[in-house]
């Protein structure tokens, strides 16, 4: 089995500074979180930033400050939301791809999100796909539910998706697929062969669905956009944490982390 590539999403943007103190929500907040999580072994960062007040956005300029800072102080490959938030607009939450990072997120479709709807109908995952293969940024497949697989299938045969495809299986969000094992192994054997994958479980499920992905030769995501709690009813008071403890499990079970450069090799990016 290659080694771990381990992905630390620090902020999001759902996850409140009042249900997480420690969320990081300034540039310089959310570049000191990295730099840890790069120290404690993660080799991706999947980014999401917030405005002055605290917000999500995907304002160019402020991914613009942010991604300045990651890249001077570390190798981590950065790989920006084109997720955003449930209600942004398609050109919105496209803005960050101008600044040519090397992946993007790509959402597989649409699905129901708590009490809302998050919206990516066939039009939208065409254009953001099309978006990306123009910018040479490489797409992870966001996997909220099986059918999303089926619509990234339908994009390969279109030629806006390129093999070798990577996807994250995102797993216990209210109103998509649920975060069990079972689940998990029926979504990584349904993609195309050469596919490589990763899960990020929601909330407590976050430790165990990492584990198995360890087990499994998938790869893993943590970090406080999919989860807060190190354990019921304590906080994580920081990202790093979260990922040093993936290190540890994942050495014991013979799946060191990946650095920077050996992910860009499992991922078939360019070094
Ligand atoms: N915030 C979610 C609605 C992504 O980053 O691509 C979408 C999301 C997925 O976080
Ligand atoms: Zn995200």
């Amino acid at each position: 089995m290659e080694k771990l590539i381990i992905t630390v999403a620090p902020v999001g943007a759902e996850v409140t500074r009042r249900e997480q103190p420690y969320l990081p929500v300034t540039p310089e907040e959310i570049a000191k979180e990295a730099v840890a999580a790069r120290e404690a072994g993660a080799a991706i960062i999947h980014l999401h930033v917030r405005d002055e007040a605290g917000k999500p956005t995907q304002d160019v300029n402020t991914f613009a400050r942010v991604m300045e800072l990651i890249k001077s102080q570390t190798d981590l490959i950065i790989q920006v939301s084109t997720g955003g938030a449930v209600g942004m607009t398609a050109e919105e939450r496209l803005q960050p791809l101008a600044l040519k990072p090397e992946m993007a997120s790509l959402t597989g479709g649409t699905c129901n999100f708590g009490d809302e709807v998050f919206y990516n109908p066939p039009p939208l995952l065409e254009a953001f796909a099309r978006r990306m293969l123009e910018s040479g940024v490489k797409p992870e497949i966001e996997v909220f539910e099986a059918g999303m697989i089926q619509n990234a299938l339908a994009l390969v045969k279109k030629g806006l998706l390129k093999p070798p495809l990577h996807f994250d299986f995102v797993l216990g969000v209210p109103g998509a697929a649920p975060a069990t094992p079972r689940q998990l192994l029926y979504l990584a054997e349904s993609l195309p062969a050469g596919a490589t994958w990763s899960v990020a479980g929601v909330g407590r499920h976050q430790l165990p669905l990492a584990t198995l992905a360890i087990i499994l030769g998938g790869h893993a995501r943590v970090g406080f956009e999919d989860n807060i709690y190190y354990r019921k009813g304590e906080l994580a008071q920081s990202n790093a944490r979260l990922v040093a403890r993936v290190v540890r499990l994942a050495g014991e079970l013979g799946r060191p982390p990946a650095a920077p450069d050996e992910a860009r090799r499992i991922l078939g990016l360019a070094p």
